[in-house]
């Protein structure tokens, strides 16, 4: 199937719903055959960046690492989706800077921080706010929010199949699908 390669970069708070909107857009483009790959904190955090921790400084470079990574699958024809929290503009924009212009889409999975918390999928928040947990993105440590991103989704308003179809969509709009 010919496609073109791209890197889908899903920013986000912890409990925004990246990596399954990631994994449910990956699901949609493997069924059409393109040749796709996720890159998370699941199969990043423990091997090439299983160094770092969430200090400012580690968060910088396990950015780093993860766009060079992206970088590389892109040259290598793969549409890539990263969902990393990637609180930091400027290395977002610094992800961006190193692929050709349009091939990078940067999608901001939106949800409220009280709804994320609300949530708290793995209880994360809640050891955050008791102090168990340092640097905690929303809670102690920044979220710079993408000013402007090519999607911005309300993932606390909108159902799952409705949030793939708008990615779905935009890479219609721009001819990648
Ligand atoms: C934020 C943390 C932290 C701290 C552990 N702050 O919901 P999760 O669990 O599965 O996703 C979060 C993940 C964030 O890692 P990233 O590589 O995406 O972060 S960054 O892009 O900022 O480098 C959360 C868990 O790791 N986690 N400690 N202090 N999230």
């Amino acid at each position: 199937n010919r496609h073109k390669s791209v890197v889908l970069w899903f920013t986000g708070l912890s409990g925004a719903g990246k990596s399954t909107l990631a994994h449910a857009v990956e699901e949609r483009l493997f069924q059409h055959g393109f040749n796709t790959f996720v890159l998370d904190g699941d199969n990043v955090r423990h091997g090439l960046c299983g160094d770092l921790g969430f200090s400012n400084e580690d968060r910088r470079e396990n950015i780093r690492r993860i766009s060079e990574t992206a970088k590389l699958m892109l040259e290598a024809g793969t549409i890539t989706l990263t969902a990393f929290i990637s609180p930091f503009r400027a290395e977002r924009a610094m992800a961006r800077s190193l692929m050709p212009h349009g091939d990078f889409i940067e999608i901001h999975c939106y949800c409220p921080l009280d709804i994320c918390e609300q949530r708290d999928v793995k209880g994360l928040y809640k050891k955050a706010r008791k102090g168990e947990i340092k640097d905690f993105t929303g809670i102690s440590s920044p979220y710079e929010e993408p000013e402007n991103p090519e999607l911005r989704i309300d993932t606390s308003a909108h159902h799952l199949e409705d949030c793939v179809e708008m990615v779905i969509s935009l890479l219609r709009s721009r001819y990648i699908l």
